[in-house]
């Protein structure tokens, strides 16, 4: 009998590991309630089509074929001119063609072969400008976020990438190059060891590239269960489901308790999840999916069963408040430390962007701010007149030093509350 134990115990190990699960039906409705907000913010034209947001439906257990396709058609006009065959984007925008590639390889009508072809040729082009052009700093042109992405989004194409390419990610591991911002670096090595895991699964290596993939892969999940919080989360809540991606993708949810506790705290936070961004970004861990699952979709029979609700309206707060900004420029390139320092009274319930547009109208204070659209809302890129450069962002901060996880559309500050307006190093 103690002889068969070990024997026993190998069979075991041997087992299918099984596929991760969606949460059980008593979050059904919550969840489902997401999906639906997020096909609602889909259905809305003034907002640009996000590739991302196509990812999450098509990676729903229901869907809006009409409400889809739309969306895909949408995606296809902002897009497909933008890396037709001679237009060439400077800088290199390769996260964004990577999520562009992954939708349209998620889609049951894919475009025909010469158009696919022509943007996988301009992905593999980014990959190495994003290299080249920045080599003497160590780091890719873009991020390593953007990076992965790239890779991911060829090996879920089943195109080989060159070695090269490959192994400039694992030595970025290695080096432990992914922490450059904070608490996105948790978004950065999850997104990277999906492509790991992807490019072993596909069988586009060689064996002995394939087990250092295989260890990288094991390393990232490990550093991402001695991250986890008490409060269960891989970073932070945002990052979290890029984290629980990779448990799926190596299905390896059921035999790590972190991932359990990780889609416990996440059900607990799904009202955290506002912007149809951050929804994207959660949706698919939500249905027990990882964008590894976007090379085999299976397209007969999809329940057209999803129908679109409409975002909440903010709830009205009575009463004013007043929020202390500061402006903190504390970079050698900066004309002093502190630019800025006022109260700005606002009514209560104000988001920080529009506590900013208060502080522009103030008549005792010069202040002066621009913002980007970006998909995950209006980015700060100008305080008095200094422009963020490169590597460098105006970071949100709650006063002493706490660094916001959200934007400034959708961060509300409390009465009282300091904001500082930073300009820091990535
Ligand atoms: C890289 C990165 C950054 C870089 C971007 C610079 C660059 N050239 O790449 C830097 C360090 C500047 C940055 C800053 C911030 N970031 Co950031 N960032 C990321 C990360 C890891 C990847 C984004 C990306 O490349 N996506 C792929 C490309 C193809 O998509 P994209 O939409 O075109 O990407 C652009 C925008 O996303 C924009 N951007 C990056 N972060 C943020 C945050 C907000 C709120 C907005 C509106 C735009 C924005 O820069 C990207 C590159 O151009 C994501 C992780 C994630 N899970 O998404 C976090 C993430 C988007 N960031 C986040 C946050 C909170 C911030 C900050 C608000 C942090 C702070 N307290 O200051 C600031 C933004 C402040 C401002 N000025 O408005 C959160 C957003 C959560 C939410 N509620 O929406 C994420 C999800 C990280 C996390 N897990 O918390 N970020």
């Amino acid at each position: 009998m103690w002889l068969l134990l070990p024997l026993l115990g190998a069979a075991v190990l041997a087992l299918p590991a099984q596929p991760c699960e969606a949460p059980g039906e008593a979050v059904a409705g919550p969840v489902r309630a997401l999906s639906a907000r997020l096909l609602g913010l889909a259905g809305d034209p003034a907002r640009d089509p996000d590739p991302s947001v196509y990812l999450a439906l098509r990676l729903g257990p229901e869907h809006s074929l009409r409400g889809e396709e739309r969306y895909l058609r949408r995606l296809q006009d902002a897009f497909q001119h933008r890396y037709g065959r001679s237009a060439e984007v400077e800088p290199p925008e390769t996260g964004r063609l990577a999520l562009y590639l992954l939708g349209l390889q998620a889609t049951c009508h894919p475009p025909d072969h010469g158009a696919l072809r022509s943007l996988v040729t301009w992905l593999k082009f980014y990959l190495e400008e994003d290299w080249t052009g920045s080599r003497h700093h160590g780091h890719p042109l873009t991020s390593y976020y953007q990076y992965s992405l790239g890779v991911l989004a060829l090996c879920v194409h089943r195109k080989r990438v060159r070695e090269e390419v490959i192994r400039r990610l694992l030595a970025a591991q290695a080096r432990g190059s992914f922490s450059h911002a904070g608490a996105s670096a948790t978004d950065t090595a999850a997104v990277a060891a999906l492509a790991f895991a992807c490019l072993e699964r596909q069988q586009l290596v060689g064996a002995r590239l394939a087990g250092e993939l295989r260890a990288a892969t094991r390393g990232a999940r490990r550093g991402m269960e001695e991250a986890q919080g008490p409060d269960g989360f891989f970073g932070n809540v945002y990052s979290t489901p890029w984290a629980m991606q990779v448990f799926i993708a190596t299905n390896s949810c059921q035999t790590q308790p972190g991932y359990s506790r990780a889609m416990d705290a996440l059900l607990e936070n799904l009202d955290a999840f506002t912007t149809a961004a951050t929804m994207a970004q959660v949706l698919p861990v939500l249905h027990g999916r990882s964008y590894l699952d976007i090379a085999s979709m299976r397209c007969q029979e999809e329940p057209d069963t999803l129908t679109p609700l409409s975002p909440e309206p903010q709830t009205e707060v009575p009463g004013n408040m007043t929020v202390h900004l500061v402006v903190e420029c504390p970079l050698p390139q900066c004309p002093q430390d502190q630019l800025y320092d006022q109260m700005v009274p606002v009514p209560a319930g104000t988001s920080l962007l529009d506590v900013l547009v208060a502080a522009t109208a103030l008549g005792s204070s010069n202040f002066t701010f621009d913002t980007q659209d970006t998909p995950q809302g209006p980015f700060l890129s100008q305080v008095q007149g200094l422009e963020a450069q490169k590597r460098s962002y105006w970071q949100l901060l709650r006063a002493p030093d706490t660094s916001l996880q959200m934007g400034v559309a959708d961060y509300r500050p409390a009465d009282e509350e300091t904001i500082i307006l930073r300009l820091s190093e990535w």
